[in-house]
């Protein structure tokens, strides 16, 4: 095991201790451990292991050593199955729900007998739960929109999870003997912010030693169906695996067809009958020969209709008269007239991305230095990075005050001026939005910094008009570059603000202020489906990783996906353009 799978075990052991009611030292041993060893590098600990010499690091102890090296060395832990199998495995998912910890779950247990969702459902529609000391009406309300979220997501997985489950079963499906071609298809494929399944397919000749390939892995928890051409397996993760097999010169079609979305296999297969096709996952047939092999072909010996031949689904569209039409768009959103007529946009690409804007240090709540994200983003070849750590007001980000403001300013002069990177620092601050619209620095303050992103972290539950106006006031105020995250949704976990996003579109636009893409997995916000419009009105993005730690930064590549899903150019992203433009607009800006 790798360091962070260890300590998110140590974490998890925290956590089960708790939910015992077991002794407050011994948990927070191995919540601490579990922190210390994240601040260890993976080298150190693995020579640390090796050596026996874990004991001589502070905070950890013998027992607490002992385990980690189990963890390192063979991945397993009795202790730690153990302690799993004798707590009920419905209190941990009850943990799950937002406003539960561990003291909450064990005082549900203990004075209502409540060990599962279901049964917590229960004493909450029977208000038993708002009577319990230290819950109340509100926490009650809580639980069960948490419940209902829970159930109404439960089965959709974060893009990110999805496709870092699905990466090392593509891979060892393109190194199998016989696979001439393989890919993941579906939802993962359009670049959805959540996915459903995987679906992959494969074209091979030979599919029975591919399935059982698949089927095999050690990842599969249980094969749910499997036949000659196809098989599902449900992964440990949770997520659900689809595998096709198609003989080659299928496998355009199916992968066309396996793609989708829905919608736009029906209107392309409304597209291709109108063109005399009938057009399946098996192939582009002449319509005449739907039904049944014709004269010609019966003389041929075939046994059915033969398809057109199709080498790449550039070839497939070609067919239907259509240019390529890049899988992100296939949603059945206009993007077949848009083809037909010739606008399809140019897609913004990762290439294309030259810096990245709001990213936080360890001077608030980030987990690198501002020189270990500055070497970070020069190794990523970024040619500018935007600090932007959290203000004053958020107190649990640690937010920074007007002092420590002023500190990091001059602290990312020097370093812009000692040239040790190639990297280019913007000085900048993710400005709180408080309740009433006004921004948590002076306008003064403001006027020192390079850039301004401003977000709301705080009143979430206003309601819509408050809320609308809140925000519009805050992209009034000067000095304002950016919007951070404008609906505030985590996706699968919390909804969002009740926003007029169109307002605030309008307002942005109006007083010449970016919208970020937030591009962290689980914020992807705003949300693809607003871009397109928003951007023919004039709407400039900025992709924001948001970063916390330095492995953040490349969150940017998720949200080039979601910005060639918003039908986003290059144009329309300011992190696409050289660095030059971009200290000149922000200069200008900042008048
Ligand atoms: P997901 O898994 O819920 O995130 O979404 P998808 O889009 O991956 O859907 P999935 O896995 O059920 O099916 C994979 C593809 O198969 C889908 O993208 C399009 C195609 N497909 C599924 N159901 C239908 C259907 O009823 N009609 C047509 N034309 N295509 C379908
Ligand atoms: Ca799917
Ligand atoms: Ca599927
Ligand atoms: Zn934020």
């Amino acid at each position: 095991m790798n360091k962070t799978e260890i300590a998110a075990v140590l974490n998890d052991i925290g956590t089960l201790l708790e939910l015992k009611g077991e002794n407050p030292f011994k948990i927070r041993a191995y919540q601490a451990g579990s922190r210390l060893l994240e601040g260890l590098g993976e080298d150190e600990i693995a020579q640390r292991v090796e050596a026996g010499t874990l004991e001589e690091v502070k905070g950890i102890g013998e027992a607490l050593a002992q385990k980690i090296s189990e963890l390192h060395r063979t991945g397993r832990l009795e202790f730690f199955e153990k302690l799993r199998a004798s707590v009920p495995e419905g209190l941990v998912e009850m943990l799950s729900i937002p406003g539960l910890g561990a003291k909450k779950v064990r005082a549900l247990q203990d004075k209502l007998g409540v060990d599962s969702i279901a049964k917590l459902r229960a004493a909450c529609a029977e208000n038993r739960v708002a009577a319990l000391d230290g819950f109340g009406e509100k926490s009650q309300e809580k639980i069960l929109a948490g419940i209902r979220n829970r159930e109404a997501y439960g089965k959709r997985h974060l893009w990110i999870r999805a496709s870092e489950a699905g990466a090392p079963i593509l891979a060892g499906l393109r190194k199998l003997p016989g696979v001439q071609q393989a890919e993941s298809c579906g939802s993962l494929r359009r670049r959805m912010e959540t996915v459903g399944d995987l679906d992959f397919l494969v074209a091979t000749t030979e599919p029975a030693p591919v399935v059982e390939w698949f089927v095999t892995q050690p990842e599969v928890q249980e094969i749910t169906a499997r036949g000659e051409s196809k098989a599902s397996v449900r992964l440990q993760s949770g997520l659900q695996a689809d595998l096709r097999l198609v003989p080659p010169e299928q496998f355009v079609f199916t992968l066309h067809h396996l793609t989708g979305s829905k919608d736009h296999n029906v209107q392309m297969r409304q597209r291709a009958l109108a063109r005399g096709f009938s057009m399946s996952e098996w192939g582009l047939f002449p319509a005449e020969e739907k039904h049944g092999p014709t004269a010609e072909a019966k003389k041929q010996g075939a046994a059915g209709p033969k398809s057109l031949k199709a080498k790449t689904e550039a070839d497939l569209f070609q067919a239907l008269g259509l240019p390529f039409i890049p899988p992100e768009l296939r949603e059945g959103l206009g993007e077949i007239e848009a083809a037909e007529a010739g606008k399809l946009p140019r897609l913004v690409e990762v290439e294309d991305i030259r810096g990245v804007f709001h990213n936080h240090t360890t001077s608030s709540d980030g987990h690198n230095t501002l020189e270990e994200m500055t070497a970070a983003a020069e190794a990523l070849g970024l040619d500018y990075l935007g600090i932007a750590d959290h203000s004053k007001t958020s107190v649990q980000a640690r937010g920074l005050d007007e002092a420590r403001l002023e500190q990091q300013i001059e602290a990312i002069r020097k370093l812009n001026e000692s040239k040790r990177f190639k990297t280019h620092v913007f000085s900048g601050t993710e400005c709180d939005i408080l309740p009433d619209g006004k921004l948590d620095f002076s306008k003064t303050t403001l006027a020192q910094l390079d850039y301004v992103v401003v977000s709301v972290h705080s009143s979430f539950r206003q309601e819509h008009d408050v809320m609308t106006k809140r925000i519009i006031r805050a992209i009034e105020q000067p000095h304002v570059t950016m919007l951070g995250h404008l609906t505030g949704r985590l996706l699968l976990e919390r909804e969002a603000y009740d926003v007029d996003v169109d307002k605030v579109i309008d307002a942005a636009i109006a007083h010449g202020v970016i919208i970020e893409l937030n591009a962290s997995p689980m914020r992807l916000d705003m949300d693809w489906r607003h871009w397109r419009k928003a951007a023919e009105k004039g709407l400039l993005t900025s992709i924001n990783p948001d970063a916390h730690r330095i492995a953040q930064l490349e969150f940017f590549r998720l949200g080039v996906g979601v910005a060639r899903k918003g039908w986003l150019t290059k144009e329309q992203v300011f992190t696409t353009r050289p660095l030059a433009a971009v200290k000149k607009w922000l200069a200008a800006r900042g008048k």
